[in-house]
This record gives structure tokens, sequence and C-alpha cells, in this order.
């Protein structure tokens, strides 16, 4: 892919509240969303994500891969991901994803939506290898097949703010998104085809340092084209 000198410029940004942000590059890879889906559906280790919740197993409602660089282990839910190397498709996103935000992500979390029924609850990606809790914390998130309902809510008031992300979307969750907001892909009794989401990640060993005082979160607001 060439790279575009320009292309970190911020398409859009939208603000969630003082320090949490979204920027979005709305139909990024959207010409190539068809091959992409076709791709990273038929060549990625897709396995059922297990997890302990009130004493009992649960089956995540979705399929999931976890890859990256050696040192990106990752516990999330209780369990400890240990990373798969790059695919090669996956390093060509990850530069495609890196040269539009001028961000560095040495990871990247694949979900693969079935159907309208696969969903994803509602959490924060607040682990402490993503970085401080008060910091810039940048999840990048590249989304191929059909559109799905990507739903954000402040913790304190439960505002929702909510973007519908389709094929070749990139969003990345700026700022104190993590700690402030949770997010989820609700489950639709549409009919809708297969999803890939891939969020690229930046683990560190860092751990968790204390928290300033939470902030409220006002109406998000947003800017135009820039
Ligand atoms: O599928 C999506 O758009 C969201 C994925 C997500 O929330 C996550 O990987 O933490």
């Amino acid at each position: 892919m060439p790279e575009d000198p320009d292309a970190h410029r911020i398409a859009r940004r939208l603000h969630l509240s003082a320090g949490a942000w979204l920027d979005l590059w709305p139909l990024l890879l959207s010409a190539q969303n068809d091959e992409w889906l076709a791709r990273l559906t038929g060549e990625l280790p897709w396995r059922e994500e297990r997890y302990r919740m009130f004493g009992r197993e649960v089956v995540a409602p979705r399929l999931v891969c976890w890859h990256g660089d050696p040192q990106a282990r990752y516990r999330y839910s209780g369990v400890v991901h240990e990373p798969r190397p790059w695919t090669e498709p996956l390093a060509e996103l990850r530069r495609a994803v890196e040269s539009a935000t001028g961000l560095r992500f040495n990871s990247v979390l694949g979900n693969l939506y079935r159907g309208g029924r696969d969903s994803m609850g509602w959490h924060a990606d607040d682990e402490p290898e993503i970085g401080p809790s008060y910091g810039d914390r940048h999840i990048a998130s590249l989304s191929f097949g059909d559109d799905r309902r990507f739903v954000l809510r402040c913790a304190k008031s439960r505002e929702k703010t909510e973007v519908l992300l389709g094929g070749g979307d990139l969003l990345v969750m700026r700022g104190t998104t993590q700690s402030e907001f949770q997010h989820a892909v609700i489950k639709t009794a549409k009919a809708v085809g297969k999803r890939v989401n891939l969020t690229f990640r930046h683990i560190s060993g860092g751990g968790l340092t204390s928290r300033p005082p939470a902030q409220g979160c006002g109406p998000a607001t947003c800017d135009g084209e820039s």
C-alpha cells in the first residue's frame, strides 16, 4: 500500500467528554471490503472463547483470535492470552492503520460475528497493559463485512452515543474513553451477514498508576471533516 504523507490527518473527530474522543476514518478500506472479509474469515485461526461467569462456563457469542509481537501477552476475562505471530494480512492491515493514524500497535484482537445473534457485551478495555487509565489509551478498530451498531455509554451518566460501523471503516478510541465509557456491539434481529472487527492495541508491561478524579461526560460533540 503506497504511503500517503497526509494520511494521518484526522477525517472526523467525535468528542465524548473533556478527555475522551473518537477519531473516525469512514470508508478507509471500503473498496476492498469483500476481499478482506473473505481473506480474514478464511485465513485466521478463529476459535470459540470460553470464560467463567458467576461460577458457570460461558461461550462468548462470537469467534476470536489474538496476534501480535511475542511480548504482547494480554489478560482479559481472567485469562492470559499468548499472541500468535502476525500473519501477512494482519501485518498489511496494521501498516494501513498505522499509516492512517500515525499511531503504533503491537497486537490485534480479531472478532468474527457470524450474524446478528453474535455480539459483544458492555465492557471497557481498561486493562493496565493498555496504558495508564487517565492517559491517552488508543485502540484502533477496523471493520469489514456488514454494518453493525457500535454503542458507547458513559459509566457515570449512562448516556449513550452510537456509531454505525461499516465495512472498511476505521475508528480509534482515544484519551480516557476506556476509563469513562463502556462499549458494546448489540445483538440484532435484522438479517445481517458476517462481520470481522480487528482492534489494534499497544500492549506494554506497565501497571496501573493512580487515577485522577473521574470527570463527568457531557453530550458528545462532533468536528467536521478536517
Ligand atoms: O466489534 C467491535 O466493533 C468492537 C470490538 C470490541 O469492543 C473489542 O474488541 O473490545
